[in-house]
């Protein structure tokens, strides 16, 4: 390719909705325009890099006797009303009617597409285990798309679903997902861990995330500083904190004017953030309260929280259904809370002894509070619900774990019989008895890998592409395409390297050196190959590596071997 023909329009600057590196970064070098919020045109140079990434993906998914397909994109609502989810995911999933008035939706994802297809072919155990994989367009309308491939509206996905006859099938097809995956973000050149994660909307429990270490990363993984620990911060579990054994004292309800926060009544009564009890009231969909009681030097951990109350969502609560339910805000305890109201404890909350909670009660809290003596343990949920913080001990071996923000560009999950029951997709087994399917699915964002790998690997003069998705491998570019001989020069050098197999791209453009330099830079090819006055002169070459700037010199001979032994470490 010539970029004298090339369609790739770089700018100088980017609009200021491109809030995070790779979105600037994919505007700046030409590689996708905005073509509506969350949607996305991709241009030559970024199809290039999906292409590449699409490869990669594909060769893993095949090694691992992954069939791909190609599912529709329009979906029958009938076979989410069967599941149940039509109405789970209101404004999120795209919605239309046909000619006929019929109900579709625009696949936000296939579990319900896949499950149908499979159960009225998959019959006999003889032709487990299954896995069928797509890479196709998926649509989720989001309120807020941002941060451009990060967070739209479209996006590319590989989906995959693996179907067994049984968990020890599905064990393996899980491992095996889990090291296609670690091989396809490793070739891709990317600093990842595969974290645990909380199998959210979809149940079936098991599940990792491959999260791409950023800061511009949406996603909160705590990981330990001397084990392989790392889990979402959403899922992360905690040991209950056990407390120092003490005499217990009487519970007591004391003046504590104006102390609306749980500081303030530590401050009051001199007493340190861990002998007091916070509370945080939440609201489920259905507008119940929902009562949460951590150590007030805690957090609580809303993602844990909605799972032991097995809601959807939750939301801070109105001071109203506080109140409503015999809360007094700022005061709460568990003590006094009329029936109906979720009230959920920490468990590490369970083991104090003569703590400071609110009295429900303006102006009163109670001292002495032993939970395990005091708490009503009809009324109460213990479960772990807080928020893992920088320094808490690893579950595994108690060393510090440390925060870090991460892109999540691929999930795999263990679904077990969700869909192929709410489905009817059975087998026969080799008794001839008929049993669910046990079934697996895992994703990865194309796009949102590509946007990880800039935020991975960029500098201030722009992208700096892993050799394996770069748009191209190599750039030849003229210092003067108007000097009849070093264009010459270029175009021998150029069809030299795409004879040998490089994916070259000739800068054969008109432009000042200064000018295609800089996009050089900017698209962030690999190597640089630059035919200037001094090749025609002595046969003088040089290469430069983007990722460190290093310059090499090397001959019309030597120049091959040289750029082969450079990209060969890129
Ligand atoms: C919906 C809408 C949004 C959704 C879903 C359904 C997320 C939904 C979970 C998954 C799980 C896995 C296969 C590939 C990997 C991820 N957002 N999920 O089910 F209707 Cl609008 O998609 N699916």
């Amino acid at each position: 390719m010539r970029a004298s023909k090339l369609y790739a329009p770089t700018l100088r600057e980017v609009p200021s909705d491109a809030e995070v590196t790779s979105h600037r970064l994919m505007l700046r070098a030409g590689l996708i325009r905005k073509a509506a919020s969350g949607m996305y045109t991709y241009l030559p140079l970024g199809w290039r890099v999906i292409r590449k990434l699409e490869r990669i993906i594909r060769e893993e998914m095949e090694a691992k006797d992954g069939q791909e397909i190609m599912m529709p994109i329009v979906q029958p609502a009938e076979i989410w009303q069967e599941t149940k989810r039509w109405d789970a995911f209101g404004p999120e999933m795209f919605r239309l009617k046909d000619v006929h008035e019929h109900d579709f939706c625009l696949g936000p994802t296939h579990e319900e597409m896949i499950t149908t297809l499979v159960r009225n072919e998959v019959r006999s155990y003889k032709q487990l285990p299954l896995n069928l994989f797509q890479i196709q367009n998926k649509y989720r309308d989001e309120r807020r798309p941002r941060f451009g491939l990060m967070r739209s509206r479209e996006f590319i996905m590989k989906d995959a679903y693996s179907f067994d006859a049984d968990e020890a099938g599905a064990d393996v097809a899980y491992r095996d997902m889990y090291d296609a995956y670690t091989r396809i973000f490793t070739r891709c050149g990317l600093n990842f861990r595969p974290v645990e994660a909380d199998s959210g909307a979809i149940g079936g429990g098991h599940t990792h995330e491959f999260t791409v270490l950023a800061e511009s990363g949406e996603s909160e993984i705590a990981s330990c500083t001397s084990c392989d620990f790392a889990a979402n911060i959403e899922k992360a579990e905690l040991k209950t904190v056990a407390a120092p054994d003490e005499p217990l004292t009487d519970l007591k309800k004391i003046e504590t004017p104006d102390c609306k926060t749980i500081e303030a009544v530590a401050d009051f009564l001199s007493l340190p953030l861990d002998k007091t009890i916070k509370a945080v009231a939440f609201q489920d969909e259905e507008g119940t309260l929902v009562l949460a009681f951590v150590r007030g030097d805690h957090e609580v951990n809303e993602v844990k929280l909605a799972n032991a109350v097995e809601a959807r969502e939750l939301v801070m609560a109105e001071e109203s259904a506080i109140e409503e339910a015999g809360g007094t805000p700022g005061y709460m305890s568990p003590i006094g809370i009329r029936k109906g109201t979720k009230i959920v404890v920490d468990a590490t909350v369970m083991q104090m002894k003569n703590a400071c909670a609110g009295a429900n009660e303006v102006g009163y809290h109670y001292t002495g509070l032993t939970p395990s003596r005091d708490f009503d343990a009809e009324r109460i949920l213990v479960r772990d619900i807080r928020l893992m913080q920088e320094g808490d001990p690893c579950p595994h071996c108690g060393h510090e774990v440390v925060i870090t923000r991460g892109i999540e560009v691929g999930q795999v999950f263990k679904l077990g019989t969700k869909y192929s029951e709410a489905l009817g997709a059975t087998f026969l087994d080799e008794n001839g008895k008929s049993k669910p399917l046990i079934m697996g699915c895992y994703g990865i964002g194309v796009g949102r890998t590509a946007a990880a790998a800039i935020e991975q690997n960029n500098d201030e003069h722009g992208i700096i592409w892993p050799r394996a998705i770069a748009p191209f491998e190599v750039c030849v570019l003229v210092v003067n395409a108007r000097k009849e001989d070093e264009l010459r020069l270029a175009e021998e050098v150029y069809q030299e390297l795409k004879t040998a197999g490089f994916d070259v791209l000739l800068d054969d453009r008109p432009e000042r050196a200064g000018v295609k330099f800089k996009d050089a830079d900017l698209i962030g090819y690999p190597v640089r190959v630059t035919i200037g006055p001094k090749t025609a002169e002595s046969g003088e070459i040089e290469l430069k590596v983007r990722r460190t700037g290093e310059t090499f010199t090397a001959t019309r001979e030597t120049y091959q071997a040289k750029l082969r032994e450079l990209l060969d470490t890129l």
